[in-house]
């Protein structure tokens, strides 16, 4: 069934399902939150509600039930609906959505315009950003929004939008490399190709097997998504629960991904693997590597690409890139020691001991694929992760628009608050404790 009378058909019933958890225990509690919680980012406190996927932390990223590394044959807009829907879809349904995207693909004028009014040094992911927030202009959601539309038949709108701007931004996205990096004057999308194919295409990298390709699709694939609570989804979804349009909350969330820690990492980690190459002089043997990583350590830097605020077990993500690796680039330097860190960087962690997770996350791997097919300008890695990371998102705003769910609105204390109420809880135990 096409993706807009799928959700029609789900969306009641979303809404019934909803209703009945919460009416079995509104007043139930999910769990402490503890100081350290509060000082620690909110790291693990239960408070937003994703259907999308979720992160276990021995599992990684499954989307709608199945483990990513099940879904690595899937393209990216077949990942799409099952993230909207929870269904793969057949094919009638992935043709139109193909089609819509298709036909919502041209880029406003002043898209570009603005583009070409920044300087060539601006950081891609600044240049990103930019082009999604001016097409707030064309956001049919703010449209119905103001003209009265009912707030359960938002989820629509939100759906256009969300189209629109999934068509456009791989075309963007490509100009902003062109631009950037000096490639040449921007290539036409081909209708014939699936979403990430043209994607591919339209940077212009050299692509004689169709290998490149493959790449792309898989690449849009895995980073499309990673449950509500990580940086981007949650700024996204905060923005939107104030009713923002899509293009308000997209590019505030895309903001959180430029950050060194979250999606930046992306193109930190192959700059680390080139400049460890580059510092050692030659292919580096496994003590140098070793060496190279404990001195790191030892200078309170990170080792770029390993750990997680979530999991705990190597990233299935990260599993995927070096199976494509391995089929495609196994003789690559650069892939060689993204695969000796592997073998090396978990055990020093782990006897570092500070690092909960000693294990490779998704950037790990990536840029070093990316890297063989000759796109290694780093800037702009973080700019194909949002990409992909907004076909997620997307699917996050529209659930929640049907859903209906309210602004997002936790309760901040002051750390006088917390000294009263922490020296008053430890005086009260204290004196439990000489009654016993
Ligand atoms: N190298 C060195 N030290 C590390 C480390 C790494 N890869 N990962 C964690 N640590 C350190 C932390 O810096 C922290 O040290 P301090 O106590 O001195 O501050 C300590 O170990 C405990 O951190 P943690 O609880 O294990 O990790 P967090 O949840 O705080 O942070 C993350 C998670 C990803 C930011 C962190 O592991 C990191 O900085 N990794 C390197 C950057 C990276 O690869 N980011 C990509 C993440 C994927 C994504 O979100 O897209």
């Amino acid at each position: 069934m096409i993706l807009r009378d799928k959700l029609a058909e789900i969306i009641p019933g979303l809404r019934k399902e909803a209703n009945e958890v919460f009416a079995q225990g509104p007043n139930a509690s999910l769990g402490e939150v503890t100081v350290e919680q509060v000082f620690g980012g909110m790291r693990g406190i239960k408070a937003l509600i994703c259907d999308t996927s979720e992160v276990g932390l021995d599992t990684g990223l499954i989307i709608r039930g199945i483990p990513i590394l099940e879904l690595t044959d899937k393209l990216p807009e077949e990942i799409f609906y099952l993230l909207l829907t929870g269904e793969l879809p057949d094919q009638k349904a992935l043709e139109d959505l193909q089609w819509e995207l298709r036909r919502r693909s041209d880029v406003p004028f002043y898209v570009w315009n603005t583009i070409n009014a920044l300087p060539m040094e601006t950081h891609p992911m600044v240049v990103l950003n930019s082009a999604v927030l001016v097409m707030e202009n064309e956001s049919f959601f703010r449209k119905r929004y103001e003209e009265g539309m009912p707030k359960d038949m938002l989820w629509e709108p939100m759906l256009w939008d969300a189209l629109n701007l999934i068509a456009r931004i791989p075309i963007i996205a490509a100009y902003i490399y062109r631009r950037k990096f000096t490639k040449g004057p921007r290539i036409n999308p081909d209708n014939t190709l699936d979403w990430a194919a043209n994607y591919a295409r339209l940077l212009g990298t050299e692509d004689p097997d169709g290998s490149f390709a493959d790449l792309m699709r898989l690449y849009m694939t895995l980073h499309c998504d990673h449950e509500g609570g990580n940086v981007s989804a949650m700024a996204t979804q905060t923005i939107n629960s104030a009713l923002s349009d899509i293009y308000f909350s997209v590019s505030g969330g895309l903001n959180g991904l430029a950050g060194p820690l979250h999606g930046l990492a992306n193109q930190e980690c192959l700059r680390f693997i080139v400049k460890l190459r580059d510092d050692i002089g030659h292919t580096p043997s496994d003590a140098e590597v070793k060496e190279y990583c404990i001195n790191l350590l030892n200078n309170k830097r990170v080792i770029a690409g390993y750990g997680h605020a979530v999991l705990r077990v190597t990233d299935p993500r990260f599993t995927a890139f070096i199976n494509f690796g391995n089929k495609y680039l196994p003789d690559d330097e650069i892939f060689g020691i993204v695969k000796q860190l592997f073998n090396i960087v978990p055990k020093i962690l782990m006897e570092g001991g500070k690092a909960k997770d000693p294990w490779p996350n998704v950037d790990a791997a990536s840029g070093s694929l990316l890297h063989y097919y000759g796109l290694t300008e780093y800037d702009y890695y973080t700019v194909l992760f949002s990409v992909s990371r907004i076909l997620g998102l997307s699917a996050q705003l529209i659930l929640n628009r049907a859903l209906n769910r309210p602004i997002i609105r936790p309760k901040s204390v002051t750390t006088a608050w917390l000294k009263k109420t922490l020296t008053a809880k430890n005086a009260e135990e204290k004196k439990a404790e000489e009654k016993k």
